[in-house]
């Protein structure tokens, strides 16, 4: 068979002195952290649209990066970049990938064309899956690029294009129970709007629910048992995005009773854009019980959007591993590199070694984590500053045994509250030492 990564080999782990750009340093998949293989804890999944579709284009200019795979024919084409994401993923050890409908399979002329161009692909991969072991993690449907989900999809004001894009996710959902996908994801591309002057936000929102609830109730019939992900993100495309962050789609999720079924897929770059931490929505996610999945990858905190790089921020890393495994690690979700190499690094080589580099944060990222939490000081000052609430009058507050009048005699009686300092820089020098010690 071609190879379509010539210069890339089998990327092994080296260690932290090694010099070479084609091995991990930090990233040893049989390693064992708080009791589990690396590997497991962190569930590498390649992601096919950037990682063996998108050229380079960008607004101002064409694409940099030959994603042709040397066939004009659209499937063999498809079947080509399907080799090659197997070859990609084998030579770096990634045992996951997570797909849109049209990134496996051309859109062909009429919808069911493009159905039977999906469904030969499905087989085709699921060759390719049997043959090297390789996993499928998530699956989802474009609903978003084509001109007839200009006003959306879900939240469309044309019935017939709301039709549409739950016939593309039933299809979707098909293709993802056959790989034994244990994830699909809802990303609203263009759920949203771009002017309350033409937008019935009621209709959308409760239309939004209804395709959610009709995907829930298919992908159950047909013996789903996986998670249902949404991927909250504030704007881009659109000015407003309906899944603006975790905490505004937990209120959507529990309005329209889908929270059984749903939990977040959460993505660094589209935290920052909604001017949170990466952390700050894990840790939302976290306490609502809705964890799934994460989409790994950095933002430029100078530009406004969804730059989609590779992470390689360690502070970052380190406190989302923290997160993961205070939730108790991924179950059915995983660490998908929803990241794109940029424009001027157009080489396949590129690719393998912005994996590497994506890897090795996150190996490093778990590793500090897990020191962070052997290590106590950060939990033991969290536990301390709360201790108010174990006994007294605090205990009362969280028994939920105290009214405002005995509040009020309490304060009469005790007067001004004995302050103490969140001593924050400490706690960041103590992060420092873990990471950098
Ligand atoms: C775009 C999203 C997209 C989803 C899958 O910003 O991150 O890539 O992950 O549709
Ligand atoms: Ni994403
Ligand atoms: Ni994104």
């Amino acid at each position: 068979m071609a190879s379509y990564f010539p210069t890339v080999p089998t990327v092994k782990y080296e260690g932290s002195k090694s010099k070479n750009p084609m091995a991990f340093k930090f990233y040893n998949p049989d390693q064992i952290i708080m009791g589990k293989p690396m590997k497991e804890h962190l569930k590498f999944a390649m992601s096919y649209w950037h990682t063996l579709c998108a050229g380079g284009r960008d607004p101002f200019g064409v694409e940099t990066m030959g994603r042709t795979y040397g066939q004009t024919d659209p499937m063999a084409q498809a079947k080509a970049k399907a080799d090659a994401g197997f070859e990609f993923m084998q030579k770096l050890g990634i045992e996951y990938f997570c797909f849109h409908d049209l990134d496996i399979a051309p859109e062909g002329a009429t919808f069911e064309e493009t159905r039977a161009n999906l469904l030969e692909m499905v087989e085709y991969i699921d060759g390719l899956m049997k043959k090297t072991g390789i996993k499928l993690l998530w699956g989802t449907a474009n609903c978003f690029g084509n001109p007839r989900y200009m006003h959306g999809a879900g939240t469309s004001c044309n019935a017939d294009s709301f039709a549409y894009a739950a016939s593309q996710i039933k299809n979707a959902i098909d293709a993802t129970i056959r790989l034994g996908g244990k994830g699909y994801v809802f990303w609203g591309g263009r759920e949203g709007y771009e002017t309350l002057l033409n937008t019935d936000m009621g209709l959308e929102l409760d239309n939004m629910a209804r395709l959610m609830k009709l995907a829930v109730a298919y992908g159950r019939s047909k013996g789903f048992t996986g998670d249902f992900y949404i991927e909250p993100k504030p704007k881009e495309p659109t000015k407003h995005q309906y899944d603006f962050d975790t905490a505004t789609v937990i209120g959507f999720l529990r309005k329209y009773g889908l929270d059984k079924d749903f939990k977040m897929n959460i993505e660094a770059n589209h935290a920052t854009l909604a001017m949170h931490t990466f952390q700050h929505e894990l840790r939302t996610a976290r306490i609502n019980g809705v964890f799934g999945s994460i989409d790994a990858n950095q933002g430029d905190y100078l530009l406004g959007w969804d730059t989609d790089q590779f992470p390689t921020n360690v502070y970052d890393t380190t406190l989302c591993m923290y997160e993961v495994l205070k939730a108790g690690g991924f179950t059915n979700g995983g660490l998908n590199f929803d990241a794109k190499v940029r424009r001027g690094s157009f080489t396949f080589e590129d690719i393998a070694l912005a994996y590497i580099s994506g890897m090795d944060a996150f190996a490093l990222g778990l590793i500090k984590a897990a020191a962070a939490i052997e290590d106590g000081r950060l939990d033991k000052f969290v536990e301390n500053r709360y201790a108010s609430y174990k006994t007294g009058i605090g205990k009362d507050i969280v028994d939920g045994k105290v009214t405002l009048e005995q509040l009020e005699a309490y304060t009469l009686k005790n007067g001004e509250p004995k302050m103490e300092s969140g001593k924050q820089e400490y706690l960041e020098s103590v992060l420092n030492e873990i990471i950098f010690g």
